[in-house]
């Protein structure tokens, strides 16, 4: 099931000692949890993704600091912001993602539906574009 990009706000159990957020495969994201893994110690404004998945699922949370996330589908950009351990950004299928870690305590944690495959990775960006306009074109035949 591909969605298109779009936050997901966590309920967060918050009292004086502090918040928790729980994160339930298939309950509160749309999917099994198979695979989880994060990125820190990243220079300031050090940039990294500059690729699409053909198929796999994930959620991104900046745990900490602020990472801005900028996705690239359907001939179109969309910028989300990830400020708060309460978001996740739901990516599916194929999006061209770039993560910049504006802060240098940023965490990105992420949790996805499958587990590492290479091959599901397209990391040219003409790739994606060819992609891209096969699934449009596709998708125009169909309704057509
Ligand atoms: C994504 C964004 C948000 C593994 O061995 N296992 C893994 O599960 C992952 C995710 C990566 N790797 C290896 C592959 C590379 O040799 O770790 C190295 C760095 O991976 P990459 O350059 O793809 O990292 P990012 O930050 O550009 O992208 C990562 C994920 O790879 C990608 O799926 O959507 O975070």
């Amino acid at each position: 099931m591909k969605e298109n990009p779009h936050l997901i706000i966590f309920n967060e159990n918050k009292d004086t000692r502090g918040c928790l957020v729980a994160i339930e495969g298939g309950n509160n994201i749309p999917f099994e949890i198979a695979r989880v893994y994060y990125i820190y110690n990243t220079p300031q404004n050090i940039e990294r993704g500059f690729h699409a998945h053909r198929n796999l699922m994930q959620v991104l949370i900046a745990v900490n600091g602020i990472i801005e996330v900028t996705c690239e589908y359907h001939g179109q950009k969309s910028f989300y912001l990830l400020d708060s351990p309460k978001k996740g950004l739901l990516l599916s299928g194929l999006v061209w993602r770039t993560m910049k870690f504006v802060s240098d305590d940023s965490i990105l944690m992420v949790l996805a539906d499958t587990y590492y495959d290479e091959s599901d990775y397209v990391r040219n960006y003409n790739d994606f574009i060819t992609l891209e306009q096969n699934f449009l074109s596709g998708f125009l035949h169909e309704r057509a």
